[in-house]
Parts: C-alpha cells; sequence; structure tokens
C-alpha cells in the first residue's frame, strides 16, 4: 500500500526533466557514524521543484536502521509506517515550503551492530503537487571507506592512455528515481584528458556530478564542463565524492546485474563499459567476490 503511492509519485516524476545546470542534493548535515551507534539525520531542502513548494519530505529507511523517532515540525504531519515490526519510512506531508528555502527535517535511529563499515543509503523523496524529485544521501559507517578499496578489484579496460578499474554501481529502490555510476579513471600518457559526456540505455541523462559546499551545506552539483583527468593521474568517481548520476532511470538497478555506460573522452574516444551492480548501500566493487546469487 504504501508502495504503491510511492510508485504514482514517481511515476509523475520521470516525466519531468530535472536536468537543472546547478543541481544541488539533498544530503545529511552530518554523514558519519559507525554499526552500534545512534545518529540523528538532519536534511536540509536544497531547493524545490522547478520553482514550485515542496509539500511532502519521505525518507525510505534502510534495514538495519531501528528504533526510529522523527521530528514533529508546525503545520506538517508526521506519518512513521512500519513493516514486520521496523518503521520503513518517515514521511512529513501538507506543509510548504518555498523554492528559495532551506528547512529541516529530522529523524533519530540506530544502526545495527553487524552494519558492514559500508555507506548507508537513504532513499529520499521530495514532493511538490505532483512533482517528485528523489535524492539518495549516504551515512558512512567506516573512516574514508569510500575511496581505500578503489583502486582493487574489477577488470582495467584500456582505452588509448586511459585505464578504467573499478566500474560498479549500487542496486536501487524500487521506486528510486535516479542511480550512481562509479569508476577508477587513470591517464597515463603526458597530455591531460577531460571525461565529456555519458550515456546509458538505462537513463535518458547520465550527468557527471561532484561533491561540494555551497553556503555550508554539502551538494552535489553537475559538472557542466565534465571532468578533467591530468596527465600522469587517477581520478576516482565513487560513493560521496564525484560520480555518475543516471537520472530518471527507466528500470531499477538490480543487484548481480550490469548497467552499460558509455563514457565519452575529449582525445581518448568514447568507450562502452559495464558497471557490476553491487548491493544497496555498497561502497566499494570488493564486495562481488564473495557474493553469488
Ligand atoms: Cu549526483
Amino acid at each position: 500500500m504504501i508502495r504503491s503511492v510511492s510508485r504514482a509519485a514517481i511515476a509523475a516524476a520521470s516525466i519531468i526533466a530535472v536536468a537543472t545546470p546547478a543541481l544541488a542534493h539533498m544530503t545529511f548535515e552530518d554523514t558519519q557514524s559507525t554499526p552500534g551507534a545512534s545518529f540523528r539525520g538532519v536534511l536540509v531542502l536544497p531547493h524545490g521543484c522547478d520553482g514550485a513548494p515542496t509539500d511532502t519530505v519521505r525518507v525510505n529507511l534502510p534495514e538495519g536502521f531501528g528504533d526510529v523517532t522523527a521530528e514533529d515540525k508546525d503545520g506538517w504531519v508526521l506519518e512513521m509506517p512500519s513493516v514486520d515490526g521496523q518503521v520503513a519510512q518517515t514521511t512529513w506531508s501538507g506543509g510548504s515550503v518555498p523554492d528559495d528555502s532551506h528547512e529541516q527535517f529530522a529523524f533519530t535511529g540506530t544502526f545495527a551492530d553487524d552494519l558492514p563499515e559500508t555507506d548507508i543509503l537513504f532513499a529520499v523523496e521530495q514532493m511538490c503537487g505532483d512533482v517528485a524529485l528523489g535524492w539518495e544521501p549516504v551515512v558512512s559507517l567506516g573512516e574514508n571507506n569510500t575511496s581505500d578499496h578503489a583502486h582493487h578489484g574489477g577488470e582495467a579496460v584500456t582505452l588509448g592512455d586511459l585505464e578504467l578499474t573499478s566500474a560498479f554501481t549500487r542496486a536501487t529502490l524500487p521506486n528510486a528515481p535516479v542511480g550512481g555510476g562509479y569508476v577508477a579513471i587513470t591517464n597515463t600518457g603526458d597530455q591531460a584528458d577531460r571525461l565529456v559526456s555519458a550515456e546509458s540505455s538505462f537513463s535518458p541523462d547520465v550527468q557527471i556530478h561532484e561533491m561540494a559546499v555551497v553556503d555550508d551545506v554539502m551538494k552535489m552539483q553537475q559538472l557542466p564542463e565534465g571532468l578533467e583527468i591530468p596527465a600522469g593521474e587517477t581520478v576516482t568517481l565513487a560513493p560521496g565524492g564525484l560520480h555518475l548520476m543516471f537520472m530518471n532511470i527507466s528500470e531499477p538497478f538490480v543487484e548481480g546485474q550490469t548497467v552499460p555506460v558509455t563514457l565519452t573522452f575529449e582525445r581518448a574516444g568514447a568507450i562502452e563499459i559495464e558497471l557490476a551492480v553491487q548491493a544497496f548501500g555498497a561502497s566499494t566493487t570488493s564486495h562481488s567476490e564473495h557474493e553469488g546469487h
């Protein structure tokens, strides 16, 4: 019942182009925690939906995040539906946040002891009337684990002077309108190259994003000029940092499958690679080695 409401909202979202030049993302104020620890998630709305005020904010809580309470807001109705005895979502609805205002929505819970020290992803839906935007703010349960393993695992693919390794993505929730894409790109040549665009059959619009602090809030934004790969260096796209963003995905990313993406570089040309779909919330490619469904 809960799911069908979400799907209807996302269906409406899929006909809206979300491609603004500086797309701010919704992220948590604090993005670090540990297994077994309590965590207060503070979401700051980056903006409304194309000028329309926000009237609903829904957080889909990941497995292993329990004892959830959410903070009431004046003028908003708070709902916390449970599935199998665990709060599955917190939804604030019925209020109105103008496009340019940075209102906060907060909840608290505890991460289970047995969660791996990886990034945990919360799928957030922001709705403005019949338009919905999807966000995937992440909490890291390990120390700097987003890049430690980025150079390990996965087969290397070579294109001219470029070597691509650790290409992966993560499973998406059935109602998530966006997916991420990650790969490490090493330039073994003596001239800089530039990732200028990405295309995939899974999305009408694959963007290149970076993380940046804007007005003291960590946000993601599109790099309209692409991403430079300096000579002799490795640029790593990884959760919590630089990434490809698949907007309005046509179908969910399913663990164990692959998502094709064609990367076009200014000098080296274009190449199609396969992103291995890792578990929901996975932070590296290394999980594939001991999982065989
Ligand atoms: Cu992004």
